[in-house]
């Protein structure tokens, strides 16, 4: 694949050259000491942190600390130190679901909004500690409740508005949350989202559980019908006015929680990413600055929703702890036609697009009228998150999107890394198309074989990172356990990452995909069992193995191998209704794109499902299914691809 070498025009003169980057990489890792104790005072701290980094890798013995004795409170570094500077900037540009519709807010009216929900949110009883969940569409108040919570030391969880009642319920009780931040209803491509009702039932779910929440503050979007219940519902714009538009931030510890994150694993139910204040807040504000060359007055597109955590990291948090303006969009790629982003573009002279590679590869499919109709000359960088990019849409985003004139930031990372860990850096490192390039500062990313070997030189293993980051999540919520089980013990003394990887022989890192049973659907994370425990819930349904496949625009589709109780019988029917039942469990983002009634399973003796064979299949690669003989009836293999074969 050929190089995209760094062009003269890439340079800003506020961006880091080659060899800066080099050397700032060279002492974050030789002294990440030295190199923190600086960095980390590009956020307002009220109490200076003297203790730097204090952190273990060891098994049994796994601890996070940063700053630790530092003090300070995100949502002022956000908000209140912008303000003498650029009270009139605006900090949340948002652009409506229809086309017809935005809205840009300054810094001082953020500032006025958040102090008065944080107001709201006490009155509703939330201390410093207490877990809020926000089950919002894309809308401003979405932000300004995270960064509420924040103001007054409470923790957020945000849960993606396209998440079902049950999904929200079970998010709910995990977090403890008493109180709910939603909106009656949201809207995209059109379409409205029931929220309210959904936070209704999922109230309800949680009650059941024996998880009381006692309080839902509701932002009214669309103003459709919804049901109220008296005591326990508030209208945010009524409570607004009832409170101050001054509220003191509370003084946190750098490593008080600040938010939960559900995000799906390979086992079991969605895990709660915990990140704190202090650390999450330098990563986050760091890497916005230095991986999108972030210059004053211009405006920065990341397309997440605030329910991911690029939504948390890059739409909210980084933009504005560096005083930008960052865009809010509520919408869809597609609507009302497939030229929406560079209509956006154009009508926000917006200079960085951050989106993810299905996004790319839709509107690749869509034609390339819809983007050579818009002008996009504002853009000047263009970024990628998410999952693997391949190469024709990484060529294509160049080409056809930024004419060559733009680089391509391709930003590997995750929920439990709080922000960007393998990156360019625009202006410094030379890009190759489908590889995230070089580390962070302060990233030391190492490749071991299945037994943990560290593997050298120009070669492809499983990722770990061996030293701790700022941004790094410090636990499970409520689970220390679980988290040292699932990202410590596979390798000791190692983050384990979870994905596959690939080191050229000059030094650059391609992400060649997740090696754990999480699959990624249109960049969203998706744990095969969680799709499994949906089925297996139908009552139809006796046994399930779910799989990822290669699919054009998804990057992966879901694949699910189903078994039915005796006596029932296959039909489109069944298969209709049982992507409605996962549709309702989970949410959209977990329909299953295909799903193959398989009589029996591959196991092994032992009783495991093998799913490297299951996998095989559902990619058609028959001839190379590996080694069969463990099986404990090594025919059933023969019948499911019989079985895929016919129904092609
Ligand atoms: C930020 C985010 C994390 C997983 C990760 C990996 C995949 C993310 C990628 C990428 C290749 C990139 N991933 N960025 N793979 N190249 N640039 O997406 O977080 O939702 O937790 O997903 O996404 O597999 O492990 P999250």
């Amino acid at each position: 694949m050929t190089t995209v070498a760094v062009k003269e025009e890439w340079k800003s003169g506020t961006q880091l050259t080659l060899s800066d980057y080099n050397s700032w990489y060279a002492a974050s890792v030789n002294d990440p000491e030295g190199f923190w104790r600086e960095h980390g005072k590009r956020l307002d701290w009220i109490k200076p942190y003297t203790k730097v980094k204090n952190t273990s890798f060891a098994p049994g013995n796994v601890s996070i600390k940063w700053f630790e004795d530092g003090t300070l409170n995100l949502s002022a570094n956000c908000l209140d130190r912008h303000l003498t500077e650029r009270g009139d900037q605006t900090a949340i540009l948002w652009e409506g679901d229809n086309p017809e519709e935005s809205r840009a807010i300054s810094y001082k009216e953020l500032h006025g909004d958040v102090c008065r929900m944080a107001n709201v949110l006490k009155d509703l009883g939330v201390g410093r500690g207490e877990r809020v969940s926000i089950y919002m569409p894309m809308i401003p108040e979405a932000a300004v409740a995270m960064l509420a919570c924040a103001r007054i030391g409470a923790v957020h969880s945000v849960v993606f508005g396209g998440f079902s009642p049950d999904a929200l319920a079970g998010r709910m009780e995990g977090s403890g949350s008493k109180v709910l931040v939603t909106a009656d209803e949201g809207l995209r491509a059109g379409r409205k989202v029931p929220l309210k009702a959904n936070a209704d039932k999922a109230v309800e779910i949680a009650a059941k559980a024996g998880h009381t929440v006692e309080k839902v503050l509701v932002v009214k979007r669309t103003g459709g019908e919804i049901a109220w219940a008296e005591g326990r519902d508030h209208w945010w714009h009524e409570a607004r006015e009832r409170v101050s538009a001054e509220c003191e931030p509370e003084e946190m510890s750098a490593e008080d929680p600040l938010f939960i994150l559900y995000t799906s694993g390979s086992t079991g139910k969605p895990k709660g990413v915990l990140h704190t204040t202090g650390g999450y807040l330098v990563w986050a504000s760091m890497t916005q600055q230095y991986v999108f060359d972030m210059r004053a007055g211009e405006v920065f597109w990341c397309t997440a929703d605030v329910g991911w955590v690029t939504g948390h990291s890059y739409t909210v948090y980084g933009p504005l702890a560096n005083g930008g303006t960052t865009l809010m969009f509520e919408g869809v790629p597609n609507y009302p036609d497939a030229g929406r982003f560079w209509q956006v573009v154009d009508k926000h002279s917006v200079n960085v697009i951050y989106t993810a590679p299905t996004a790319i590869r839709a509107l690749m499919g869509a034609g390339d009228e819809f983007v050579t109709k818009s002008s996009r000359r504002s853009l000047r960088l263009l970024g990628s998150v998410g999952e693997p990019i391949n190469p024709e849409a990484w060529n294509w985003y160049y080409r056809v999107v930024g004419e060559e004139r733009c680089p391509i930031v391709d930003t590997w990372w995750q929920t439990e890394t709080g922000g960007i860990l393998i990156t360019p850096l625009p202006g410094a490192i030379d890009l190759k198309p489908g590889s995230a390039t070089r580390p962070f500062f302060g990233v030391k990313p190492e490749l071991v074989d299945g037994e943990g070997k560290v593997l050298e030189g120009a070669t492809e293993g499983n990722l770990c990172i061996t030293d701790s980051w700022p941004g790094q999540m410090r636990t499970v919520f409520g689970d220390h356990e679980r988290f040292e089980q699932t990202y410590f013990s596979t390798y000791p003394n190692k983050y384990f990452t979870g994905d596959g990887a690939r080191r050229d022989a000059d030094g650059y890192w391609w992400i060649t995909g997740r090696v754990d049973d999480v699959i990624n659907v249109s960049g969203h994370r998706m744990g095969t069992a969680e799709v499994e425990s949906a089925l297996v819930s139908h009552p139809k349904v006796s046994e399930a193995a779910v799989v990822g496949y290669p699919h054009d625009v998804k990057g992966q589709g879901i694949y699910c191998y189903v078994t039915l109780m005796e006596g029932e019988t296959p039909s489109e029917e069944l298969k209709k209704e049982l992507v409605a039942h996962v549709r309702g469990e989970i949410g959209p983002i977990a329909s299953p794109d295909k799903i193959q009634f398989s009589p029996g399973l591959p196991k092994t003796r032992s009783g495991k499902i093998m799913r490297r064979i299951l996998r095989k299949i559902a990619e058609d690669d028959f001839g190379a299914l590996g080694d069969t003989s463990t099986l404990a009836d090594p025919a059933v293999v023969d019948d499911l691809i019989d079985n895929r074969q016919n129904r092609k």
